[in-house]
């Protein structure tokens, strides 16, 4: 009989650790995941399948608690998906967010090089690597131009995963993510705060959305279809770097469009842009070229953008109904 595989996730509560969480589960595997000590439990996004998965108490911020984790439950895989992620809040923090999501990332590597080399290793790196673009589409060789405290910290975690793989011989991978939304997306990002401000403003809520650049262009796809990508990763014969994306492009403008279109508004007479929201360097285009990943994965997407805004509106509707009592 095969034996049953163990995978450890630090950002379980997150959007895509709970998404990955379903995924390993479903392909039999064994889930560990991390999460840190607060004041208040935050398991929202895994309470479905809090008692299918094991959760350990650590932090990115010490690697003693690493090392102890994985002494205890020696996983085949880690799927590093813990981070300060939100770019804005990197400008206020930049070296919080330094902390956690650049040498955080050297912290979890150490960990594995000295309990178990063999442990496979996931890095969620992000397309604000990408930043000013030099290149359209962006694929695995664009140069990185970071715009933010966060792609700055984004870039020292890619390359200290390909200084471990290649240092210490490590099946170390890193994903190069572009945006991936669903429902479970926090409600600080974009997409979401669309979303929710439709369905607030579409039950009689609210009056107004306030949003800073509609103008900014992100490559948007279901959170649902990427994480599956993180898993082919480490189940290839070789270790290597993937650029995962739709390879379309829209603007924050156009989201907004479609999200108030389907539930019969015009965005026009509700969104008010508020200099509050806008950012000191943003990213103004981002597209990128999942070619690598079609043809050496096999992984395509699965959801369109036009389904992905839907899915969202629909989903805050029926939440906030709830909450309603309507
Ligand atoms: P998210 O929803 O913000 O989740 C982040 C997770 O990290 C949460 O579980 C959070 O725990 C945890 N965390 C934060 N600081 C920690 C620390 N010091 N120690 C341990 N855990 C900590 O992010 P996401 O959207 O799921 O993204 C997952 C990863 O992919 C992140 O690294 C993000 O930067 C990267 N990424 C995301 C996208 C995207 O479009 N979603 C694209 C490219 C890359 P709490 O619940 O306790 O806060
Ligand atoms: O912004 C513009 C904003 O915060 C998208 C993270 O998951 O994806 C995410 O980073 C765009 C930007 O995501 C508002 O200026 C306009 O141009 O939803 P966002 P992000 O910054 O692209 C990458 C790949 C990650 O790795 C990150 O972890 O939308 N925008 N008005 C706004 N953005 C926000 N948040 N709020 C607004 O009111």
């Amino acid at each position: 009989m095969a034996k049953i595989k163990r995978a450890l996730i630090t950002g379980i509560t997150g959007q895509d650790g709970s998404y990955l969480a379903e995924f390993l589960l479903d392909m039999g595997y064994e889930v560990i995941g991390m999460i840190r000590r607060s004041s208040t439990v935050n398991f929202e996004r895994i309470k479905h399948i809090q008692d299918k998965v094991t959760l350990v108490s650590g932090d990115l911020f010490d690697e003693v608690s690493l090392i102890h984790i994985l002494r205890e439950y020696r996983p085949n895989e880690v799927y590093n998906l813990a981070a300060q992620s939100f770019v804005q809040t990197s400008w206020s923090q930049p070296v919080f967010t330094g902390e956690v999501t650049a040498l955080g990332v050297t912290r979890i590597l150490d960990a594995i090089r000295i309990v178990d080399p063999d442990i496979r290793f996931y890095q969620a790196s992000s397309s604000e690597m990408f930043g000013k673009v030099v290149e359209v589409p962006q694929k695995e060789t664009t140069p990185f131009y970071p715009r933010s405290p966060y792609g700055v910290a984004k870039v020292y975690g890619h390359w200290i995963t390909v200084n471990y793989r290649e240092s210490y011989d490590m099946f170390a991978c890193s994903g190069i993510l572009f945006n991936h939304e669903s429902e479970r997306r926090g409600l600080e990002f974009v997409t979401r705060k669309i979303s929710h401000g439709v369905a607030r403003i579409k039950l009689g809520l609210d009056k107004e959305l306030r949003l800073g650049n509609l103008e900014a262009q992100r490559d948007w796809g279901f959170a649902g279809d990427y994480v599956k990508a993180m898993w082919m990763m480490l189940n290839q014969d070789q270790p290597s770097d993937y650029v995962i994306a739709t390879g379309k492009t829209h603007s924050v403008r156009r989201f907004c469009e479609l999200a108030f279109d389907h539930v019969g508004l015009d965005y026009r007479d509700y969104v008010v842009q508020d200099e509050r929201f806008m950012r000191p360097a943003e990213v103004d285009l981002l597209i990128g070229d999942a070619t690598k990943a079609r043809t050496t994965l096999g992984w395509h997407p699965e959801t369109s953008f036009e389904e992905l805004v839907a899915r969202m509106v629909e989903s805050d509707l029926r939440l906030l109904k709830q909450a309603q009592h309507l």
